[in-house]
Formats: structure tokens, C-alpha cells, sequence
């Protein structure tokens, strides 16, 4: 349900000025540091920013995808570490139980992920199954009342602070046709262990980590939604929301970093004037500009059609080619622009050129958005025959 427009505006703005005065002054000691300070995640606990997709039922701002989508332009404007915070709670993390879960789990966790008490993670990814899915190995084996998991998952975002992963195995028999089944397994379960966290190129401040399952023995009231077998539905679900929301990310560090080329090109001069009086400094700043434009209207057309109850997995896998693909080439303007200082740490610029390159990567690669987009393609046009 949307908000009142009135409220929702005074959101954007309280957001916008925390984003402003709050977190952008910190990136340097965030990308530093590796770590948010806690005062900060505190704040952003209290303004709710953990619970922006959770229903208000359960204690969230039950936001519409076009609201949510409109906070993460704004939150796209800083370091990409406090928004992938807050990100697994809104997105990948939670949504598998907004969409799917019982009414039981969904009053279970809910109300704790909403108000960021507990951190949630989405646990999908192996070593050997990536862009392939479907291909994971980790199994669930039924065992009395309950399973018994065993597998590694790999780069599971926030698995080192969480408390509730969504874990995906298979439950068949180990034959061809895979059964996977999604469970909600709490950190603290016996058997359950985290890895060392990753080393990354970029997003400093924000971690991963594998998280491996030596037979870990959960209930069966752990299985999501009560049913087995719907796991990868679940997965994909999820996902077509969590890609939409990256494009909107990715839009807000666009906008970002072409309002600090045009500032530095103003200021920065050469030949006597400012460089943005130089038509091919002038060419690089309207790309930008032209391509951040569509991809904020993709996003937000794609978003109003997620709340109208269309599907649009094939729209946001559009997005987030588009957004990911043009924030990099943002990104690498903004380098150009800034010229050597652009390369130098202490602008910046580069930091948000090596964060920005995660985005082609995670919630499916631009080559599977790719894919995606092409195979719905054909499905609709054999349909439609
Ligand atoms: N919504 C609902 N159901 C969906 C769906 C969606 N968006 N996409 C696929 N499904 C369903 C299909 O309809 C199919 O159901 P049936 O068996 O009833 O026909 C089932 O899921 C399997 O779909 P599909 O055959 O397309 O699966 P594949 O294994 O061939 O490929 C891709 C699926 C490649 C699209 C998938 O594995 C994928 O998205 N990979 C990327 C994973 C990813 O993004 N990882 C990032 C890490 S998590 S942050």
C-alpha cells in the first residue's frame, strides 16, 4: 500500500538530508575503516530504514516498490556500504518470507527485521553454482521432524553480522530433476559456520563471507512457506525485486557522481577557462546525464507496473543491465572528467568507480539479465502464436 504522498515526501527529504549530512561526510572514514560507525547504524535504525519494504503489519513502512525504489535513488547517492546495510533486510534477505512465508514465520522474524534487531542474508550462491543457479549442491536431507543440511554457500552478503539466512537445498534424491526447497535457518544453529570475510576490490564497509553447513539440523517449520520443492521460484522472485532495487541504487550513484563532475568541471580550470566550457568535456557530462535520465525512467516505469501486480521480471532484468551497464560508464566519465585527481583516493571518484563495479555482478550478472530478457522474449512471441 503507498503512502500518503505528503508523508512520503517528508521521507525522501529526512532521508536525502541524512544522506547529505550524515553519511556522505563519513565515506573516507567508512572506506578507511571498513566498518560503519555505530552511532551511524543506530541512527539508521531509528529513522526505519531497515524495514522499508516490511509490510506495517509487522512493523515496517510497507512501502511500494515505487517508493522503495525512490529511497534508493536517494541512498544511491553515498558509499554503497550503508545501503547494502540495510539491503538484505529490505530486499534478498526478506522478501522470500514477505512473499512466501507462513503467517507463523512471517510474525516470527518480521517485526525484528524491520526494526534491523536482526540481520538477514540470502543464501543462494556455491562455489559451483553462480549464474547457474539451479546447479547448487547443498542438500537438505529429511531426517525425523526436521533436515539436516550440509553445504557451502559463497559471498553471502551481511552473513557476518546476520541472524536469519534463507538458505536454498535440495531436497530430491540426488537425481537429475533438482528439488530445492528454501529454509529459514537462524545463525545460531548448531553446525552452521561463517568463513573468514572476503577481501573485496571494492564496497568497503560492507562484507561477505561462506557460510557452511555441517549437518545443521533444522525443524521442518523451518522450510519456507511450508513447502518444499518451491525454493527456486522463491530465489527468482526475490530476485526480480532485489534487481529492480539495485538499478535504482545505481541510478542515485549516476546522479551522484555527474553532480560532482559538473561541480569539478566548473571549478577546475584550463586554458584559461573552466573545462566545462570545453564542448568534449561537455559531451562526457551529457551522456551521463542523458543515460542516468533513462535509466531513472526505466526504473520508476517498471516499478509502477511491480505495484500495479504486473510481472516484470523481464523489465527489471532490463533495469538492472541498463542501470549497472551506465553506471560504469558514469563512473569512468566521472574519472575523466576529474582528470589525475580523479584517480588520486583522496577525491573519491575512484572509490565510486571500483564500488560500482559490483553492480554488473551481484543479483544476477548482466550477461543472465541478458538471458533473461532474450528467453521471455521467445516464451512471449511462442505464446502469442
Ligand atoms: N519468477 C517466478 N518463477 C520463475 C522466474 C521468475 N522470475 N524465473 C524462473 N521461474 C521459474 C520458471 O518458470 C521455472 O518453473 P517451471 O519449472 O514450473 O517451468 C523454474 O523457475 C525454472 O526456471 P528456468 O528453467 O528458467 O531455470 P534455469 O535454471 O534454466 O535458469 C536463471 C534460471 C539462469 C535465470 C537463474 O538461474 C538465475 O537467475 N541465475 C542468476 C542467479 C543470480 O542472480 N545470482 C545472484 C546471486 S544471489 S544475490
Amino acid at each position: 500500500m503507498a503512502l500518503d504522498a505528503d508523508i512520503m515526501q517528508q521521507l525522501l527529504d529526512t532521508i536525502s538530508r541524512f544522506v547529505r549530512e550524515r553519511l556522505v561526510p563519513i565515506e573516507f572514514q567508512v572506506a578507511a575503516d571498513d566498518a560503519i560507525p555505530e552511532d551511524v547504524k543506530r541512527e539508521i535504525r531509528e529513522l526505519g530504514l531497515f524495514g522499508l519494504s516490511i509490510p506495517d503489519e509487522y512493523g515496517g513502512l510497507g512501502l511500494s516498490m515505487e517508493e522503495e525504489v525512490r529511497v534508493a535513488f536517494e541512498l544511491g547517492r553515498t558509499s554503497p556500504a550503508f545501503r547494502s546495510l540495510i539491503g538484505t533486510n529490505n530486499g534478498i534477505g526478506s522478501q522470500g518470507l514477505v512473499l512466501d512465508g507462513t503467517p507463523e514465520q512471517k510474525a516470527k522474524y518480521l517485526p525484528r527485521l524491520a526494526t534491523g534487531e536482526l540481520i538477514s542474508s540470502f543464501a543462494l550462491t556455491e562455489p559451483d553454482a553462480g549464474s547457474d543457479a539451479a546447479s547448487l549442491k547443498t542438500r537438505a536431507l529429511a531426517d525425523g521432524d526436521g533436515f539436516v543440511l550440509t553445504g557451502t554457500k559463497r559471498f553471502i552478503t551481511n552473513a557476518p553480522y546476520a541472524g536469519l539466512f534463507t538458505v536454498f537445498a535440495r531436497t530430491d534424491d540426488g537425481g537429475k530433476e533438482p528439488e530445492i526447497t528454501a529454509f529459514l535457518v537462524e545463525a545460531d544453529t548448531p553446525g552452521l559456520h561463517l568463513g573468514p570475510i572476503d577481501k573485496k576490490m571494492g564496497q568497503s564497509g560492507s562484507h561477505t563471507c561462506d557460510v557452511i553447513m555441517e549437518k545443521c539440523r533444522v525443524p521442518s517449520s523451518s522450510v519456507l512457506g511450508g513447502l518444499k520443492g518451491t525454493g527456486f521460484k522463491t530465489a527468482m522472485k526475490v530476485l526480480d525485486r532485489g534487481r529492480l532495487h539495485i538499478s535504482a541504487v545505481c541510478v542515485g550513484m549516476a546522479e551522484r557522481l555527474i553532480e560532482d563532475s559538473l561541480a569539478y568541471a566548473m571549478n577546475r580550470t584550463q586554458f584559461g577557462e573552466p573545462i566545462a566550457q570545453f564542448q568534449l568535456i561537455q559531451a562526457l557530462l551529457a551522456d551521463s546525464r542523458a543515460e542516468a535520465y533513462a535509466a531513472r525512467c526505466m526504473v520508476l516505469e517498471t516499478a509502477r507496473a511491480r505495484d500495479e501486480g504486473k510481472r516484470v521480471s523481464t523489465e527489471a532484468a532490463c533495469s538492472k543491465m541498463f542501470a549497472s551497464e551506465m553506471v560504469g560508464r558514469v563512473a569512468d566519465r566521472a574519472v575523466q572528467i576529474h582528470g589525475g585527481a580523479g584517480y588520486m583516493t583522496d577525491y573519491g571518484i575512484e572509490r565510486f568507480y571500483r564500488d560500482a563495479r559490483l553492480f554488473r555482478i551481484y543479483e544476477g550478472t548482466t550477461q543472465i539479465q541478458q538471458l533473461v530478457i532474450a528467453r521471455n522474449m521467445i516464451r512471449d512471441a511462442k505464446n502469442a502464436a
